[in-house]
This record gives C-alpha cells, structure tokens and sequence, in this order.
C-alpha cells in the first residue's frame, strides 16, 4: 500500500502532460494562456485582497493550472474505460447534462475530484460526452458509424495492462503512474489522419458535426482547455488585440459583484488540415476556452438563475447580488468556520452568530458545469448554421447504465460541504 502515489498526484501530473501537449498541438492555446496570466496578474496586482483570499484557499501558483478540458466518445465500452481510468486519478462522475435539447447529440457527465481537499491540490476535471447514435435519422449512416466505432481501441495496450493493474492492486506504484499518464495522454491525441475516407467523413458531417468529430478519428481527441480567469470580461476583451478571434459572448450569469455558478468564453475551432486515405481535407474542432466561477447555488437558487436566464435581458437583477442575502435567503452554498471572536451567545442561531461576527460564511465555490452554456460553446465552435432538433426525452437512466453507475447529484456535494462546516464549528 505504502508505495503507491496519491490519485491526486496522478491527476496533476496528467493535467500538467495534457496541457503542454495542448500547447504545442494548438499554438493559439499558449497565446490565451498568457493572455489570461498577464490578466490575472494584473488583478491581483490592484486587488491585495483578492491575492490572500486565493493564498489562503490553496496558493496562487496553481491559479493558472487549467481547470477542465472535454472529450466526446463514441461508444459504451469507451465511457467506461474512460471512467476506468479517470478513477485512477480519483475522477468520479459527477452530474448529468443533456446536450440533445440544444441541439446537439450527446448527453455528458464530468469526471472531477469529488472532496475539497482533492480539489484544491489539483481541480482538473473533463467534461466527458457520449454520442447518441439513437438520435441520428439516417438508419443506414447509423448502422455504419456504429460499425466503424466497434472497430477502434481508444487506449494503448500499455495504458490498458495499467488500468487493470491499479485496479487489481488498489493503486499504482510511481513509476507505473508515470507511465500511466504518457500512454493515456496518446488516447486524446490529435489525429491528422482520419479513419474514414472522404465521402463518409461527408456523410457523417451531414447528419451533425459532431457525429463526424467523434466517429472518423482513432480516438476521443481533447477538443479544448480551459484555465481559470480572474477577469473574463477583461480577457474577452483583450482577446482580439492578442490575435484570437473569440465567440461572440459570454455564457452564463452577466457580470456581478458576487459572482454565482461559471462564466465562459472561448475562441472560435480552428479549421485544421485532415488526411482522409489521402484526400487532403479539413476539420473543425479544436479552441480554447476560459472559465471564472462563482458560489455554488442551492436548488433553489439554480430554479431561481433558470427561470431568470429563460426570461433573459435584465432579469438577472432579481438574483440578490450581496453574499448574505444570498446566504439567508438559502439561494447559496456557503462554508462557515469561527472567527476567533470570542463570548458567541449560547443557543444563538447561526444566522445571528454570522451577524454578530462569532462565524464567517466564505461562498463555497461551484465546480460543475452549465448545460445551457455547454451548448452555447458547442454551438459556437460546431460552426453550425443550423441547429438540429432532436425528439426524445432526456436521458439520464440510460446514461447511467452504460456507464454502469449512478452519476453523483452535485447538490448533495455542496450540501454535505455546508453541513460539515457547520458541524465543526467549535465556538
Ligand atoms: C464540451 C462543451 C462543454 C463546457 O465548458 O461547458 C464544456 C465539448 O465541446 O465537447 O466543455
Ligand atoms: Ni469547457
């Protein structure tokens, strides 16, 4: 047991190895890395504040590691292996997001650490979609692009006598954990040779974009990265000056003082040179995004940011933008600890303990994901004119049994976080 490595050591050294592959892969990727650095630094160059609340929640030197990157696989079998292996690295599912409603078909979960402490040493997740086949119309395209996916083998055979190792054993010793992280790093390899020839790459690209994204190529590519920005409007902003073009706006809440749940941006897929059995083509599939997220909203709070996000405009006002509203008013996951001031009246609510300065509430930060701004970052790097409309109902049952485990509810991970600080509070 001894001399195996932590999963969260595994994890940062696969999302140290995804990234500086990314950079070399997609050149535009390091620029609005060092676009989004040189904001960053200047944030905390006027906000003091800022720079020791960071400190003190894990350091500044990991502020510019990424925070997540996405895949799209094909099939069943390749869900689970990726769960597999992201297990290894103490990646557990969590959540559930329908993308068919959008348009767009696949539905997904996100592999993430799951405990605070696990987060904070390294908070790399990818968000991981399934193609629907089931939604494609053309029965006989089906039929081929299932065909074509059963005949592929995403991981190495090194990465796979790994995977079985570490399950087998309860862990991998260190050296095995390295070499575990350079043969899976090849699965999400960008492939400039396609699998199909041209004119069923063409057939796949008429049924929808993304089907042939996921289906020509001899794996689940990453197709993005995406670091942490201290100030996304400003990063937006800037990002034509540095020579990036980026999607149109901001998904996600407007900008506010107390920022809630995750704003993105990105810029627009490269459109890339593909070998297709050597007819020379394109493809478009791979960007870069940026990502700045706020406090964790309760059910309620979320019920309240969908009914305001449908009706759009203004209607975001209505979301209080003040923390301890925000906390009353139970919209709000917050973690609460004791100040140090001392005399707390005994019997005293928490809410009055918070008010008499005895407990600090610190917004507890959201980690998931937003399906209406997925599909707003798939739409706008699909290059879609048109969205598609996909019938059916959204699908988490069957999700589920493929991956052959029930996905983890987020709320109750944010809830069990309150609950555990306020049960520790020694006053
Ligand atoms: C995933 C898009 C979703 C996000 O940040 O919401 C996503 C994809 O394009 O495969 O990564
Ligand atoms: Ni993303």
């Amino acid at each position: 047991m001894a001399d195996f490595v932590e999963p969260d050591w595994i994890r940062a050294g696969f999302a140290q190895a995804m990234s500086d592959m990314y950079r070399a892969e997609v050149p535009q990727y390091g620029t609005l890395v060092a676009l989004v650095e040189r904001i960053n630094a200047d944030v905390l160059a006027r906000d003091p504040d800022l720079a020791a609340a960071l400190e003190r929640a894990g350091g500044l030197d990991r502020l510019s590691g990424e925070r997540h990157g996405a895949i799209r696989v094909g099939t069943a079998a390749e869900l689970q292996l990726c769960a597999r292996a992201f297990a290894i690295m103490g990646m557990e599912p969590v959540g559930y997001y329908d993308l068919a409603p959008a348009g767009v078909p696949v539905h997904s979960t996100a592999f993430r650490p799951v405990d605070p402490a696990s987060l904070a040493r390294n908070p790399f997740r990818l968000f991981t979609s399934l193609l629907r086949l089931e939604l494609i119309a053309d029965g006989a395209l089906r039929a081929d692009a299932a065909t074509i996916l059963a005949r592929r083998q995403i991981v190495t055979p090194w990465a796979l006598a790994l995977i079985e190792q570490a399950e087998r054993d309860g862990g991998l010793p260190e050296a095995d954990a390295n070499r575990f992280v350079t043969e899976l790093l090849e699965t999400f390899r960008w492939q400039r040779h396609a699998t199909v020839d041209a004119e069923t790459y063409a057939a796949l690209l008429a049924s929808h974009r993304l089907v042939a994204d996921v289906v020509s190529f001899r794996g689940p590519h990453i197709n993005h990265l995406t670091p942490r920005t201290l100030d996304i409007d400003a990063a937006q902003g800037a990002m034509p000056g540095a020579g990036i073009v980026p999607k149109e706006s901001i998904e996600g809440p407007p900008r506010r003082a107390c920022p809630v749940l995750l704003r993105q941006t990105s810029f627009k897929a490269l459109d890339e040179p593909i070998d297709f059995g050597g007819v020379p083509g394109r493809h478009l599939a791979r960007f870069g995004e940026i990502e700045q997220r706020g406090v964790a909203l309760t059910p309620k709070g979320r019920a309240l940011y969908d009914t305001l996000l449908a009706r759009g405009g203004d209607a975001f006002a209505e979301l209080p933008d003040d923390w301890d509203a925000l906390r009353r008013e139970g919209l709000a996951y917050f973690a609460y600890s004791a100040s140090g001031k001392l005399g707390a009246p005994a019997g005293a609510s928490l809410d009055a303990l918070v008010a008499g300065g005895y407990v600090v509430a610190d917004p507890i930060v959201y980690e998931d994901f937003l399906p209406v701004s997925a599909a707003g970052i798939f739409q706008s790097n699909l290059g879609e004119a048109t969205r598609a409309h996909y019938a059916g109902a959204s699908n988490k049952a069957a999700f589920e049994a493929t991956l052959g485990r029930p996905v983890i509810d987020e709320f109750a991970l944010y809830q069990a976080q309150q609950d555990a600080s306020i049960a520790a509070l020694a006053l």
